[in-house]
């Protein structure tokens, strides 16, 4: 493992954008305490170190917070560069177009599958699941974009824009479980839908990716998951 100081990271572990935190430094082979975090009773280190927003994951290194999750994934590349491979792309053009749609995917596509998750009745959830198909398919044209027709939306192997979207599989195969709801269907965007396939396979979707019925523990937890309120 990578030397890198006093390195923590505050936490939960179902959530997206922690994942993505924790599948860079695992990219990176950068050892780290992990501490989690419980949201419904936030404690100090959490509310100092992220006053701002009081979210999950903030990355403290040194004594130094960093937050929000695409921030912290720069930094990580940024201050572990030597280290092989680089998160983001080399180009600057194929740089600003990963982080143009890793904007995209926190902004569009978190909140429109947030919305299934979050429906009360099988009609709003049919309603949330016809709004986010259109999100998902502008997706299938990112990954043709910025692959070339390569295996990942970085090139040949996982990178940024890769751990953005694929941090969400584990949501996406949570609601697949409760709802039979199929966001990413390969009858719709075959390309995505075969990119997810590679991403759960590669190395850090085996390694950090939980399993998905951690996140229907927790939807269940939390009271999204009304099975019988159809
Ligand atoms: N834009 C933030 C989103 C982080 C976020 O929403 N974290 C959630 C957990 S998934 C959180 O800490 N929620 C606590 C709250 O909203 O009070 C990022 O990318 O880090």
């Amino acid at each position: 493992m990578a030397g890198q100081g006093d390195l923590k990271l505050l936490g939960m572990l179902e959530s997206p954008f922690v994942i993505r935190v924790r599948m860079a430094l695992h990219l990176k082979g950068v050892s780290y305490e992990y501490i989690e975090q419980d949201l419904s009773n936030k404690g100090e280190l959490l509310l100092k170190n992220n006053p701002v927003h009081k979210k999950v994951p903030v990355l403290i290194h040194n004594g130094k917070p960093i937050c929000e999750s695409l921030a912290i994934v720069q930094y990580v590349d940024e201050v572990w560069a030597a280290t092989s491979p680089s998160i983001l792309p080399a180009n600057p053009h194929e740089r600003a177009l990963a982080r143009f749609w890793a904007a995209y995917v926190d902004d569009k596509f978190f909140p429109a599958w947030l919305g299934i998750l979050k429906a009360e009745t099988g009609e709003e959830r049919d309603k949330k699941m016809s709004e986010t198909l259109p999100v998902v398919e502008q997706l299938e044209t990112a990954l043709a974009q910025c692959s070339n027709g390569k295996a990942f939306f970085s090139g040949a192997s996982v990178g940024y824009l890769d751990l953005a979207v694929g941090c969400n599989l584990l949501w996406l195969d949570a609601m697949r479980k409760m709802f039979g709801v199929v966001v990413i269907d390969a009858a719709r965007t075959p390309v995505l839908a075969a990119w997810a396939d590679r991403f759960r396979e590669s190395d850090v979707g085996k390694e950090v990716l939980p399993d998905a019925d951690i996140a229907v523990e927790y939807a269940k937890k939390i009271q999204v998951y009304r099975p019988a309120s159809k």
